[in-house]
């Protein structure tokens, strides 16, 4: 068990959680003072200084109300600001965020006593700013790029990667050029990025060999590279690791998250490293999903030609290839690879069992638990997290495929009565 406290050679940092006492549902304090005078938290990132936004000349009565018992901006502080002492940043860091983090661990009410697990739970990781876990990366390498004095955030993307550069680059008044591979990206997440207002630009190859036209593109000054090769994006999405031991007050037993790129599992293993360093227990057991098409890492060798219906971890030579094997080596843990067929099954029975829209590829963190709980493989106890990396919204085919739309009809009740009985 990690003592809820993690300290560091800058003071401790109290992680306080307040819960209904049964281990979910809980709240937390706000970041304590402590930590802003410790590293001097500007409020503003500088770039922003400029926006000159109208304000009223005497504030008025609704909204003075509305924020009597506490502003939002303290519900919501971003990672910078809540996990500044893990983080490679400086006092001098904008502290860039659009309210990524604070995901709520849902616990399973449906799927898990169906398969026999007491304690499952489910990072709901769609509910970031921009729909995805991308966000609590994007957030540091932002930051970092703006202090470098870039101007451009530059990345290849399957889809969220460039919808969350382009949500931050616009927030902080950078420009986003996203490469993304023709055809292999999700219609919201091309409409978000443009509505976001990057540069698109739509090549006629893989995901694998458009990251690989950008990693030589990005050698340019004023271009900062935030796919997950940038070591920021990495720092940050390893909060997501340090939020499930805040939220359950421990490391789970296992953990499941699908792999594509190999970043966010490479990241929650480091989070959970430096947890087991600062405040002792033991780091889960760390299960990689990949689609049966796009499963290099599974297979031992790059996929020339990766198929899948989970467009976001279609992708076959994996950037952090290392960084997944020694989270799954070091972690007594599995990578393996579940169909299509499963991973939509699994889609299917988050948003019936659980009211929890994914799209497809998070699911595929739940069809290798559904998979391994079915073949007599998780035989321990204790606590079972499966990470839902990105939002249902974006991915609207994938959403509807198999479903009627409703037909109109008359309104009176008869026509209603009919149709709810057909
Ligand atoms: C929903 O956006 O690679 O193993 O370019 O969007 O860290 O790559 C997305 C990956 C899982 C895999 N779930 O994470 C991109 C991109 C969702 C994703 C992954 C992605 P990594």
């Amino acid at each position: 068990m990690f003592d809820k406290s993690l300290s560091r050679n800058k003071g401790s940092r109290s992680f306080s959680a307040v819960g209904t006492g049964d281990g979910h549902d809980l709240q937390y304090d706000p970041p304590p003072a402590c930590i802003g005078n410790a590293i001097g938290i500007i409020d503003e990132p500088l770039r922003q200084r400029t926006a000159d936004v109208p304000q009223p000349k005497k504030a008025d009565a609704i909204r003075c109300a509305h924020f009597r018992n506490g502003s939002m901006a303290a519900m919501t502080a971003g990672i910078i600001e809540r996990y500044a002492a893990y983080l490679p940043v400086t006092a001098t860091t904008p502290r860039v965020t659009l309210g990524e983090g604070s995901t709520p661990l849902v616990r399973s009410s449906r799927i898990g006593p169906s398969i026999g697990i007491e304690q499952l739970y489910f990072k709901y990781e769609g509910l970031n700013p921009s729909g995805s876990f991308k966000d609590r990366g994007m957030a540091v390498a932002t930051a970092k790029a703006l202090e470098a004095g870039a101007q451009t955030l530059l990345c290849a993307s399957t889809g969220n990667t460039s919808a969350s550069a382009s949500a931050y680059a616009a927030r902080c008044g950078l420009r986003a050029v996203v490469v993304v591979p023709v055809g292999g990206i999700a219609a919201g997440k091309l409409a978000q990025a443009l509505a976001y207002g990057a540069t698109i630009v739509s090549v006629k190859s893989s995901f694998d060999a458009a990251l690989k036209l950008v990693r030589q593109l990005a050698d340019q000054p004023g271009v900062a590279l935030v796919n997950s090769v940038n070591p920021f994006r990495i720092e940050g999405q390893k909060t997501g690791a340090f939020e499930i031991v805040e939220q359950l007050g421990h490391a789970p037993a296992q953990l499941f998250i699908p792999v594509g790129n190999g970043g966010n599992i490479t990241a929650y293993w480091r989070g959970f490293g430096e947890i087991v360093m600062t405040a002792g227990g033991s780091a889960p057991r760390m299960h990689g999903a990949q689609a049966e098409g796009a499963a290099p890492l599974v297979r031992g060798r790059p996929v020339a030609r990766p198929r899948t219906v989970a467009s976001a971890i279609r992708i076959g030579n994996p950037a952090s290839w290392a960084g997944a094997i020694a989270a799954r080596d070091e972690s007594g843990g599995t990578i393996e690879s579940v169909s299509d067929a499963e991973i939509m099954a699994a889609h299917h029975r988050l948003a019936r069992e659980e009211g929890l829209l994914v799209e497809p590829a998070s699911a595929a963190s739940v069809a290798l638990l559904l998979r391994r709980t079915k073949a007599r493989q998780v035989t321990e106890g204790g606590a079972i997290v499966c990470v839902l990396t990105g939002h249902g919204l974006k991915d609207p085919q994938a959403l509807t495929r198999g479903l009627k739309m409703p037909r109109p009809v008359e309104p009176t009740l008869t026509a209603i009565r009919r149709a709810l009985h057909a």
